[in-house]
């Protein structure tokens, strides 16, 4: 379903658009699935909408052990297969799903940032899927810096408070002022529709503008070989308190299964 062009776009920038990944089916399964989450969002649920500002950026996490049809996409759609050929894997394992639901008339930006230096693994070998499940206009799409996937980690901050998240405070460099400077960055970015997919290197920096149409993304995060645990000085976003491994261990937990091998 890709092409050696994709590949070569997804190691080189940190990013490929992948047109036409999900068929209808596997769409109007998905929709059917974010609507139960949004129904009944989990504990790590919540609306990171700022104070006081219009419409609501609804997060969840970590839902496909209680949405089958989250696990049904995850496990027999082509989104696993086609991770191991982006990332030249032997075996491909689910790390976790992340839901972002923007409701129309979000202002709310989602800042620059790197997903990694949120997340408790190490390794090289990791792409997230951005599956929009409504069409996305330019202006609203996630947009990348290409290349920004093999430099440096920045530090986590919460979104609107900016707050330091998972390290200490200046323990890393801080995000670059993309906004400040768009010419000085290639910038990638895409319209899309639903069943295209965007797929990232964790490392690749991205944002999105709010969304003055309802904008429902579904990300699947997946890891490669080399990507092993490790425990961060503070709770990492979405938490794993119930998981525990040794740091630097291969990340084999009923939480973590493995979807392909080639
Ligand atoms: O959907 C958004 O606005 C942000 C998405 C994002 O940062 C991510 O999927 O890692």
């Amino acid at each position: 379903m890709i092409s050696a062009e994709d590949v070569d776009a997804f190691q080189s920038d940190g990013v490929v658009i992948l047109r036409g990944v999900l068929g209808d089916d596997e769409v109007a399964t998905l929709a059917a699935g974010v609507e139960k989450n949004l129904g009944a969002l989990s504990p790590l649920g919540m609306n990171a909408t700022a104070d006081g500002a219009p419409g609501a950026f609804i997060e969840d996490f970590r839902n496909w052990d209680r949405i089958g049809e989250y696990e049904s996409i995850i496990r027999s759609s082509a989104l696993a297969p086609i991770a191991g050929e982006l990332l030249g894997a032997d075996s491909v394992r689910l790390f976790h799903d992340h839901l972002l639901v923007k409701e129309p008339g979000t202002l709310d930006r989602s800042p620059w940032h790197q997903d990694q230096p949120y997340y408790s693994i190490d390794g090289a070998q990791t792409v997230s899927f951005w599956i929009p499940l409504d069409p996305v206009a330019r202006e609203s799409t996630l947009e990348f810096v290409a290349g920004s996937h093999t430099g440096k980690w920045y530090m986590p901050r919460s979104f609107v408070k900016k707050t330091a998240m998972v390290f200490e405070e200046g323990a890393l460099e801080e995000v670059p002022d993309v906004d400040a400077d768009r010419d000085a960055f290639s910038i990638l970015g895409w319209a899309m529709q639903p069943g295209d997919a965007v797929a990232f290197n964790m490392l690749t920096l991205h944002a999105a503008a709010g969304s003055p149409t309802r904008r429902r993304a579904f990300s699947l995060r997946l890891l490669g070989d080399d990507v092993t645990w490790a425990p961060r000085p503070h709770r990492t976003s979405p938490p794993f308190d119930d998981v525990s491994l040794d740091p630097g261990a291969p990340l084999d937990h009923p939480q973590f299964p493995i979807l392909w091998r080639r």
